[in-house]
């Protein structure tokens, strides 16, 4: 390697560990903004539409993933916008998050990006963005509809529709059952719509094979607590031919279960993101299918959209995502 091509290398590798370390950083100091690289700051009148993005747990593989989307989009943007990246520690801090919004209220962003913990108590928040000047968008998990109109806020979710995502998965599985078999649901937070969507899906597909549904409790979108739950449920119904985990996080938790009461490969495990820990296991065989809502663009949507509602004020509108099966066959 001549010198130059290894001082090029070499750079490229301190910016990667820097990066990387950026992002372990921003997982116990969740706050952190990804701004452009310009030596001078523009005047007030050119500046560029600071744009905030709200995510959930960033000790979740699947709002890293979707922060990382979002700083290549802005890189790649740098002339568009600049981003502020934000996440929570605990899947269920909705108070810190509403705190986030009030902060990113007070840095006057243009726009929020959000994924709520929590379908209703965010709202408040929001609309107060809103009536500030602000373009709220919503992503992941939607909004509740009736608390929306209650409060006479418009506030559009681009997003997937995760029945329809977990009734892909849920499928999946029912081809590898026979009728009366029972299983168990995993849910996630039960506040959150996308949680209660996903079930939703997971029922369809159950009562469409005649396959019972046992039992279904929420772990809460957690490891710890789906290991917990899924321990207990293999003890109470052993019986149980699958567990159907609303995200891959829970899924790891149930793999996990299974294997302290000896039932790797008894129970069938289906969950739903498509975290790499799950790939894994789906080549592997632990686990049968997931959900892939494509983490990395999931934001990239949402701040693309609050582009576009910058710059033409239109009404706005929901936008539906992709959300795809993922098995050991497709799994690249
Ligand atoms: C949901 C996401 C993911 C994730 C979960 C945990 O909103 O769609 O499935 O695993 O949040 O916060």
């Amino acid at each position: 390697m001549n010198r130059r091509r290894f001082a090029l290398s070499l750079l490229t590798f301190s910016l990667g560990t820097l990066l990387a370390f950026a992002g372990c950083n921003n997982a116990s100091t969740p706050e952190k903004q990804t701004d452009d690289k310009s030596p001078t700051k523009p005047t007030a009148s050119t500046e560029k539409p600071k744009i905030a993005l709200i995510m959930k747990s960033l000790a979740n593989e699947f709002f890293l993933t979707m922060q990382k989307g979002a700083e290549a989009h802005q890189t790649k943007n740098a002339d568009k916008y600049t981003l502020l990246a934000n996440g929570i520690k605990d899947e269920q801090d909705v108070s810190r998050q509403q705190q986030l919004v009030e902060q990113m209220i007070a840095q006057q962003v243009k726009a929020i990006v959000i994924a709520p913990a929590d379908s209703k108590s965010l709202i408040s928040v929001c609309k107060k963005a809103i009536d500030a000047g602000i373009v709220v968008i919503n992503i992941d998990n939607k909004f509740d509809s009736g608390v929306l109109k209650d409060q006479n806020v418009t506030i559009p979710f681009v997003g997937p529709d995760n029945r329809k995502g977990a009734k892909l998965v849920g499928d999946a599985l029912a081809k590898t059952l026979k009728a009366g078999d029972s299983v168990a649901i995993l849910e996630g937070v039960p506040t959150a719509f996308n949680a209660i969507q996903r079930k939703n899906g997971f029922e369809d597909a159950m009562k469409a094979a005649n396959i019972k549904i046992t039992a279904s409790q929420s772990a809460n979108w957690e490891t710890d607590q789906a290991n917990k739950v899924a321990s207990a449920l293999l003890t109470a119904h052993p019986d149980l031919k699958a567990l159907l985990c609303a995200n891959d996080n829970m899924a790891l938790g149930a793999v996990a279960a299974l294997k302290a009461a000896n039932k790797t490969g008894q129970v069938t495990i289906v969950g739903f993101d498509n975290i790499s820990a799950i790939q894994q296991l789906i080549k592997e065989g632990g686990v049968l299918a997931t959900a892939d809502q494509h983490a990395d663009q999931l934001a990239v949507f949402g701040i693309e959209y609050a582009l576009e509602m910058l710059a033409k004020k239109g009404s706005p509108a929901d936008k539906e995502t992709p959300v795809d099966l993922i098995t050991k066959a497709n799994l690249k």
